[in-house]
């Protein structure tokens, strides 16, 4: 038989293999079925925000070539599909439920249940009615409880079919980028606000989890984007405060109080001067440490920090579309990223399989009540070239998740208890301030007809979770012909 999993053991049993989506990146259909505008749609439509002025509306149709996409992914062999609902398709304007809306949804988990594939629900990727944007936003706290109605309509629609319910992803993105720098919707420039929203959308989460488990649900989590917070100079006590600072505010404060029921001590004073303990009410930790089923990891790429100036010219921290903007590390707007003098992707995100390893790692090591992990998210953005033949060729990109599937292996064998790996992403998609300008898909996608190809990446992908289940398979025959002792 030949070896080209990465893995030398066995994958444990049931690991799933899958990949991912979000709502606003590949529905387009913005304006369809009830559906008003999120943060995400308003947001494109003021000059400058996104490149290119390219815009959500129609993306990549994924909301009428829904059938076809499912296919694709059966054909690839996917365990699992990871998408989210869009809050601004299901309530529109945030108040009220639109049957509609619901039905997409409904019938894209009948099409993957039907094809074999798990459903796997993110309820809020980025996409705010804007609505509720207008009245506040995440800096309102009320928001959090206009989560939970959302949650429930979902729930109610497909809590007999979903059993895999994720609350947010990455909520570093849409309170730091989108109330900090501003290079996210809704586009905010508010140090207090984009901490106030990091409270709320925290509040949200549990209220959403205890919600949830209320009516049934087995599997509940979250997706956070964390990353190895690695100090320039191990020995320069200024890069290592730089180094603390980031940690903090880029993995500690949504980690702690999930799963340890308070902020950390050092974050709590860091942000006082932005309001972070104004806006903590006595209950919020217990409701937000509500016990988790699994813990979402997305990870992209390792971070080296410096109290210093950067002079090395890396630029994997501009946010998005180049564009000048405030600095999302509230508190800590001095620390620079220097390059290490790696590969990078063409997002300028420093390329290091071994990143992901000591990331899962650390986790266990930590936090000691650590629930099962899941890769939600790892991939990256390459200017891909279609070949003569058609093919798309991507072998930077092949590599790269080839290396990190690997890397995840290794964190299996060191005791990690991680359960799944999630490509980033199943197409080439509306990849946020960026536009359609970087590709991200393991499928291509032509942007002027809408044709889907797979990619080299997409090829090999699908030949490793074909490898994993032959083998599954093999190991399972060789356990049934064991002698019974
Ligand atoms: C994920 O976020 C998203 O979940 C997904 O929707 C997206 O398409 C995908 O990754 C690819 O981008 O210093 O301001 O530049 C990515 C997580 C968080 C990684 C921000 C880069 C740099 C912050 N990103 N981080 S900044």
């Amino acid at each position: 038989m030949t070896n080209n999993t990465p893995k030398g053991n066995n994958w444990p049993d049931g690991f799933i293999w899958g990949s991912a989506t979000a709502a606003a990146q590949v529905e387009g259909a913005a304006a369809e079925d009830g559906k008003e505008d999120s943060v995400w749609d308003a947001f494109a439509h003021t000059p400058g925000n996104v490149l290119n002025g390219d815009t959500p509306a129609i993306a990549v149709d994924h909301y009428h070539r829904m059938p076809a996409d499912v296919a694709l992914m059966k054909e690839l062999g996917l365990d699992s599909y990871r998408f989210s609902t869009s809050w601004a398709r299901v309530r529109p304007g945030g108040r009220t439920t639109n049957a509609k809306g619901l039905d997409f949804y409904s019938r894209l988990v009948d099409e993957l249940l039907e094809a074999g594939i798990l459903p796997w629900l993110t309820l809020y990727h980025w996409d705010l009615p804007q609505a509720l944007e207008e009245a506040g936003g995440w800096a309102n706290r009320d928001t959090a409880y206009r989560f939970v109605d959302y949650a429930n309509d979902v729930y109610a629609a497909l809590g007999d079919r979903v059993q895999h319910w994720t609350t947010f992803n990455e909520p570093f993105c849409s309170s730091l980028l989108g109330y900090g720098s501003g290079v996210h919707a809704p586009g905010r420039q508010e140090p207090r606000a984009a901490i106030a929203a990091v409270h709320h959308q925290h509040l949200a989460h549990g209220l959403a989890v205890n919600e949830l488990r209320s009516r049934g649900a087995q599997h509940v989590g979250i997706t956070l984007n964390l990353s190895n917070s690695i100090p320039r100079d191990p020995a320069d006590p200024v890069d290592l405060e730089a180094a603390r600072l980031f940690d903090s505010l880029q993995n500690r404060i949504f980690l702690d109080p999930i799963l340890r029921g308070a902020y950390p001590a050092d974050s709590l004073r860091d942000l006082e001067p932005f309001g972070l303990s104004e806006v903590i009410r006595p209950g919020d930790l217990e409701i937000i440490s509500a016990p988790i089923d699994f813990l979402g990891v997305n990870h992209y790429h390792d971070d080296q920090i410096s109290g210093h100036p950067d002079t090395s010219g890396a630029d994997g921290h501009s946010g998005g579309s180049g564009r000048k903007a405030p600095s999302c590390w509230i508190g800590a707007e001095h620390i620079s990223f220097p390059s290490r003098g790696l590969p990078r992707t063409a997002m300028d995100w420093e390329v290091n399989p071994d990143g992901l390893r000591k990331l899962l790692v650390r986790l266990g090591k930590e936090y000691p009540s650590l629930p099962p992990l899941y890769i939600t998210e790892n991939g990256a953005a390459y200017d891909d070239v279609v070949a003569s033949d058609g093919s798309v060729p991507d072998i930077e990109r092949k590599q790269f998740i080839l290396d990190h599937i690997a890397a995840v292996g290794q964190a299996i064998d060191a005791g990690a208890d991680v359960r799944g790996y999630f490509v980033w992403s199943l197409l080439d998609n509306f990849e946020w301030s960026w536009g359609y300008e970087r590709r991200f898909g393991i499928v291509r996608v032509d942007y002027e007809t809408q044709l889907r190809t797979i990619k080299d990446s997409g090829l090999a992908y699908s030949r490793l979770i074909a490898d994993s289940r032959s083998r599954d398979a093999d190991s399972d025959r060789a356990n049934a012909a064991a002698p019974v002792a």
